[in-house]
């Protein structure tokens, strides 16, 4: 449980909110999902109402009140209308169309930093729609370079007991904790349904999974060979071996509300992997950016020189015509051209804007703005 205090503490040295940004296939239960750990927050001592967005452009009902809802911004119906589109090119267009303002949804949650601990995002029905479009990546990017950020992919227990069908789930997750690279955790959810300790053991222990799928029917062909299918899920179960380790799993029902605070308890771990992980990778990230837009300059610059040359080179008449006047630049030391920061003070010698009113308080000098 994230303790009362960190509520009470909010001021100067409040730590950021962290997002959380629930993932998961249609019908997963998503949106029941994060109404359930929204009234997990409210019923807190003292209560820690979380800052909720809803990305879900074409849900009709939602089961809680969102503070910024793309229903707001975009009517998808009239998208899929206008642009000609069936469902999901509805709800991805609605979805762009969102992208393209959401540096004012950031500046938004970015002004109530200082009074919640949580941002939670519902995201839409289909997954491929956030997680493989440019306006999802953009979106999770934005909101993870801004604020501590983790995934929360959630799982439908129930449906997920075939090894097939559970391995295809975790190849799912795996892909999307590689592309987000953020902290991740798997929500195991409807748990009042069916437990989720098969899926624990099958993640803790990779022969028992192995040993599940050779007994699943339809692993074995007409001769009582392995199929394809088997062999090639066996060697997946060892590459996801490896992925399991970077993972925290949760068990909860959001239909009773049990494993809720076993969530949170990991969401806290998370947003220590976030800064210790997540944000040097970011920085590294960065600055690489910025050192290959150096590169690129200086590389152009270079180029340009050389083209100079070869111009001087074929042409030495009109480059002698051409050339620096050394006394035209006295002034100029090393004949480098001074570059001002009209953005900083100014210094003796520098041009006064009289226009201006100027006060200087330390000195009692207050010029008199002109008629
Ligand atoms: N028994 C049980 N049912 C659940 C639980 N969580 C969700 N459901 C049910 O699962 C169905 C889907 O839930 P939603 O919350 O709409 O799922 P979603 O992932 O948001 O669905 P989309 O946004 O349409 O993809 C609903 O009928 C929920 O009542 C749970 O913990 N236990
Ligand atoms: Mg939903």
């Amino acid at each position: 449980m994230s303790e009362p205090a960190d509520s009470a503490a909010a001021g100067p040295s409040k730590r950021k909110p962290i997002a959380i940004i629930t993932i998961g296939m249609a019908g997963a239960g998503k949106s029941t999902f994060v109404q359930r750990i929204n009234s997990y927050l409210h019923s807190q001592n003292p209560p820690q109402p979380p800052y909720i967005l809803n990305l879900d452009p074409a849900v009709t009902r939602v089961p809680f009140e969102a503070n910024i809802d793309i229903r707001d911004t975009v009517n998808y119906q009239e998208v899929m209308k206008q642009y000609n589109l069936g469902p999901n090119g509805g709800i991805l267009t609605a979805l762009n169309l969102f992208t393209t303002k959401f540096d004012q949804v950031l500046e938004l949650v970015e002004r109530r930093a200082d009074s919640v601990d949580y941002v939670i995002l519902d995201t839409p029905g289909q997954i491929e729609i956030f997680t493989w479009s440019a306006s999802g990546a953009i979106i999770t990017d934005a909101i993870a370079s801004s604020l501590p950020a983790v995934v929360a992919y959630i799982i439908d227990t129930p449906r997920t007991t075939a090894p097939a069908t559970f391995m295809s789930n975790m190849l799912y997750a795996c892909s999307i904790l590689y592309k987000t690279k953020l902290p991740f955790i798997l929500v195991f959810n409807k748990t009042d349904v069916q437990p989720h300790d098969f899926a624990l053991e099958w993640m803790q222990d990779f022969e028992t999974f192995q040993a599940a799928l050779a007994t699943h029917s339809g692993t074995r062909d007409s001769e009582g060979e392995p199929t394809y299918m088997n062999s090639l899920m066996n060697s997946m179960s060892l590459v996801l071996d490896e992925f399991y380790k970077h993972l925290k799993a949760v068990g909860v029902s959001s239909m009773t509300g049990a494993g809720v605070k076993e969530f949170f308890d990991a969401v806290d771990t998370s947003r220590t992997e976030y800064e210790t992980e997540y944000l040097p990778e970011l920085e590294r990230a960065r600055a690489a950016r910025e050192k290959s837009l150096r590169d690129v300059k200086e590389d152009s610059m270079n180029r340009l020189m050389r083209d100079v040359e070869l111009d001087r080179k074929a042409n030495p008449a009109a480059f002698a015509n051409d050339q620096w006047d050394e006394d035209d630049n006295e002034d100029q030391e090393g004949g480098e051209i001074g570059i001002v920061d009209r953005s900083e003070d100014p210094w003796p010698g520098q041009y006064i804007d009289l226009t201006q009113p100027r006060r200087h308080p330390e000195e009692n000098i207050n010029w008199p703005r002109p008629e």
